[in-house]
């Protein structure tokens, strides 16, 4: 085995070495057997972009009745338009919540409070100054104004109240301290009804309490108005003299 084996290596020593040159020699042998196609290599990299290419033709027009396209945005605002005309007066709207009833609502009370603190005020400076005399819900006022009858019912009446006409004695009193303070007579709010020497209220009721002075009324018809004195009593009297204005409010 080793000398065969040896033998070989010479034989396919010589076969490599020496086989050209036994090739030019006529000795051809027969082709070998081809060998089989080596594997595909990897795929190359890709090369350059190649030019843009001209633009294709257009396509064909779509059809003439194809569907509208999205709306477009909305432009800009215009200018401010003229006021237009007022509209029609709305309908009255529903009630609102009952409230809490006066007795009961603390600012109400509050308001209240504070209202009557302030005339209490007002009354005190009044009286001080002989302006007013209050008896019971009535209170008697002068502006110190000397006028005859007719006007001194309008004013009284401008200022919100009515001329004196006092109902009873603690009224007569409260009129008679005011002419005292000013030293002054004043028409009363009474009138000579149709029937002479007979007087009456304004609104035409007879009079439910008087304090005529002796040997009064005297005027027969002829001193259709009423004065009082400075010591309370009263006296009928011609309607144009200047006297004291004392209201009642
Ligand atoms: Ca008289």
């Amino acid at each position: 085995m080793g000398l065969l084996c040896k033998i070989f290596q010479v034989v396919v020593v010589a076969t490599v070495f020496f086989l050209p040159s036994f090739g030019q020699e006529k000795c051809a042998g027969v082709p070998g057997i081809p060998g089989t196609p080596g594997a595909n290599g990897l795929p190359g990299r890709d090369g350059r972009d190649g030019m843009k290419g001209d633009p294709g033709s257009p396509g064909p027009m779509g059809p003439p009745n194809g569907l509208p396209g999205a709306p477009g945005r909305d432009g800009l605002p215009g200018p401010k338009g003229q006021k237009g005309e007022p509209g029609e007066k709305g309908e009255v709207g529903l009630p609102g919540p009952e409230g809490l009833p006066a007795f009961l609502d603390p600012e109400i009370q509050e308001v209240l409070r504070r209202m009557e603190k302030k005339i209490m005020r007002l009354e005190g400076v009044l009286a001080l100054k002989g302006m007013i005399q209050k008896v019971e819900e009535k209170i008697f006022a002068t502006n110190a104004n000397e006028v005859d009858f007719e006007t001194t019912v309008q004013q009284c009446q401008d200022f919100g109240g009515s001329i004196a006409q006092p109902m009873n004695g603690d009224e007569n009193e409260a009129v008679l301290n005011i002419l005292k303070e000013k030293n002054r007579y004043a028409y009363l709010g009474f009138r000579e009804s149709p029937v002479p020497g007979e007087f009456q209220y304004l609104d035409g009721t007879p009079l439910n309490y008087t304090n005529w002075r002796h040997y009064e009324p005297n005027g027969k018809g002829a001193e259709n108005c009423v004065e009082m004195y400075t010591d309370g009593g009263w006296n009928d009297k011609r309607c144009n003299q200047y006297r004291l204005t004392i209201c009642e409010f």
